[in-house]
């Protein structure tokens, strides 16, 4: 640790005085029981929302000062502001962390902020597994985090390569980090895709068909579709590695009989299906806040469903455009290049929709509104320039160029980031029952959307001029210096849009506007008809759903959530809390730890105590109770539903 310079120094000091700071304050004001009892152990899905939210908007700002870092890096020809060692590592954290730990648990924190409400239950098939999932999330976050100042990063590339990243190039613990971590979260995510595939198709309120389900929810089904096929196949393909790597196999090395191609191949049979996992669910966010805010119901629903699930099924024929070069021949690039421009399809076919919903609407410029018409552009930029990479004799050129970094960051920002952007304004009121400030909102969408193009645009330029992905500085006389120096002031920029997010987080917390309604939208769908933020139980009653845009037919019928007054209430059955989720996660940090360091004592005390868990479990038969008639009518009293 000692040997790796001042920026790990510092990092380590500040990581310790910002523990010490937060262990101070919980103590001082006595929150450590609160925090346990409220937070910690809870299995409710509003609350596991939030959490992974929150561990979302940390690990955008983690990732976002990787950015920056690489951006000064790469600011003018010759610096050094970061050795090449250093920069690898730092290009590795920021795609995975973007990718693993900050889109997809923001997406997750929607799910579970909005599928339950929007269906009409009060929670998700499996509460106490959903708790296990972000548990499993979190603590993987934080290992991976830990390679920061222990031992060192993973430094080859978020697609950790074979061979590159067999021990005999790439010793040391830093890609253990990667592999363990990734496998440690990816568990938990087969638990999300299965856990949210049993809810939608079970736990609908009644009269909600598949075919009167919000959009949102539509997208979330489809996308647990792909997490349950897709995520198996990269938890063999980092276990594979890993065995390579722990115990000296060699199903990847080439000079022991193994095949280095296996590993690309299977990384990306998951990984091209994980762009739809974190686009998809960003589709069905858009939905909601075009027809919310064009106060029209959504154009061609069914076309919109049915593009989403051509997406999903097309996502898994695709994944060989990522290797077009490495020789497989022009049959099967033709294969996938054909494949892959069919996903222009469907998506264009949603695009089309959106703006037949905006079409003659009362559009109303709200900052989520701003989020997702901004996509919309972009994200065609985005699309389009996908569709020229899909051609595999012009892949020859762009590829590994700065054309194609240029491309991923559209689809991804303007899909996913303005999506979650988008979610976090539509949703805000529901999860802490005040609004997010309009104006903040505005500066914040353009600061950061113009920052974003002029950060990115310039690249597909920079690709065409011959700069190379993942190099960490190069010579004056490219031509290259000065718009790399105009990219760092568009990255500058977004980060100010994200300051004036945070802003507006803490502005809002103290003086937001209040919402009493639980409506402050007059929005659709049926999360809208309860209070903000929803009771515990959701719906005191279960809502019964008469078609489309539920909570809209029932605001036109004068109809209320608790249905006709003088109707008693029945007791509600309510998972019970439990801190063995969180528990348990702690011993599969600690067993990860000692598979990243090869420390065996210590994987077997972890991977012991998450059996004897897991055991404990089986042995509890009370794990639920019922909300007393007099509670519900407290609580519905007192929000004025009575
Ligand atoms: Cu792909």
């Amino acid at each position: 640790m000692l040997d790796e310079g001042p920026m790990i120094w510092t990092s380590d000091v500040l990581i310790v005085l910002a523990t010490i700071g937060i262990i101070a304050v919980l103590s001082y004001f006595k929150l450590w029981k609160w925090l346990w009892d409220n937070w910690l152990t809870t299995v409710d899905h509003k609350k596991i929302g939030i959490m992974y939210l929150i561990a979302a908007i940390l690990m955008l700002f983690r990732g976002g000062v990787d950015g920056l870092l690489m951006r000064a890096q790469l600011s003018w020809p010759g610096l050094h502001i970061l050795n090449a060692d250093h920069y690898d590592q730092i290009f590795t954290t920021h795609g995975t962390i973007m990718i693993l730990f900050m889109a997809m648990p923001a997406l997750i924190g929607f799910f579970n902020v909005a599928v339950p409400l929007q269906i009409g239950c009060r929670d998700v098939a499996f509460p106490y597994l959903n708790a296990i999932s972000f548990w499993l999330f979190f603590v993987a976050a934080m290992l991976f985090n830990l390679s920061f100042v222990v031992g060192g990063s993973p430094d080859g590339g978020w697609t950790s390569y074979t061979p590159y990243v067999e021990t005999m190039f790439d010793p040391g613990p830093g890609e253990n980090y990667f592999l363990v971590a990734l496998q440690i979260t990816g568990i938990g995510t087969i638990a999300t895709g299965v856990n949210f595939l049993l809810t939608i198709l079970r736990m609908r309120a009644p009269g909600m068909t598949l075919m009167r389900m919000p959009m949102f929810t539509w997208s979330v089904f489809i996308t647990s579709v792909i997490i349950v096929f897709a995520f198996p196949v990269l938890t063999v393909a980092l276990a594979l590695l890993l065995i390579d790597r722990d115990f000296g196999a060699h199903f990847f090395t080439v000079t022991a009989g193994g095949m280095p191609m296996q590993y690309v191949n299977l990384f990306w049979i998951w990984g091209h299906p994980e762009v739809y996992i974190v686009i998809l669910p960003a589709f069905g966010i858009f939905s909601e806040v075009f027809s919310t805010f064009a106060r029209k119901r959504l154009f061609g629903y069914s076309a919109m469903v049915v593009s989403m699930v051509s997406i999903a099924i097309l996502s898994f024929v695709v994944w060989v455009h990522h290797f077009f070069t490495m020789g497989a021949g022009p049959g099967v690039n033709s294969f996938f290049g054909v494949s892959t421009m069919a996903i222009a399809v469907p998506t264009g076919v949603k695009l089309f929709n959106w703006l037949f919903t905006m079409h003659k609407g009362r559009i109303e410029y709200t900052s989520a509104m701003l989020w997702a018409v901004g996509f919309i552009p972009n994200f065609l930029i985005g699309g389009l320039t996908g569709v020229m990479l899909a051609v595999p004799p012009a892949d020859y050129q762009y590829h590994n160029s700065y054309f194609l970094v240029a491309h991923f960051h559209y689809v991804l920002i303007a899909g996913t980031v303005f999506g979650v952007f988008a979610a976090l304004y539509y949703w805000w009121p529901k999860m802490f029952g005040v609004l997010l400030n309009e104006r903040l909102g505005r500066w914040h969408f353009w600061t950061f959307m113009i920052g974003f193009n002029i950060c990115f645009f310039p690249m597909f330029f920079l690709g065409f001029m011959g700069m190379t992905r993942r190099v960490y500085t190069y010579q004056a006389g490219y031509g290259w210096g000065v718009i790399n120096l105009i990219e760092t002031f568009g990255a500058l920029l977004m980060g100010v849009g994200f300051l004036f997010f945070v802003y507006n987080i803490l502005w809002s917390a103290r003086f937001g506007e209040r919402d009493t309604t639980g409506d402050p939208w007059d929005a659709r769908t049926l999360e809208w008809a309860t209070t903000s933020p929803a009771p515990h139980y959701n719906f005191a009653r279960i809502p019964e759903v008469k078609g489309r845009d539920a909570w809209w037919l029932m605001k036109k019928n004068g109809e209320t959530i608790n249905g006709p007054k003088g109707v008693p209430f029945e007791p509600i059955h309510m998972p019970n809390d439990s801190g063995r989720p969180i528990i348990m996660s702690v011993f599969f940090f600690i067993a990860g730890a000692g598979f990243v360091f090869e420390w065996w004592i210590l994987a077997i005390i972890g991977l012991a105590g998450v059996l004897v868990t897991m055991a404990l479990r089986s042995f509890e038969y009370d794990d639920h109770h019922y909300i007393p008639v007099e509670e519900i009518e407290k609580t519905e009293a007192a929000a004025g539903r009575l």
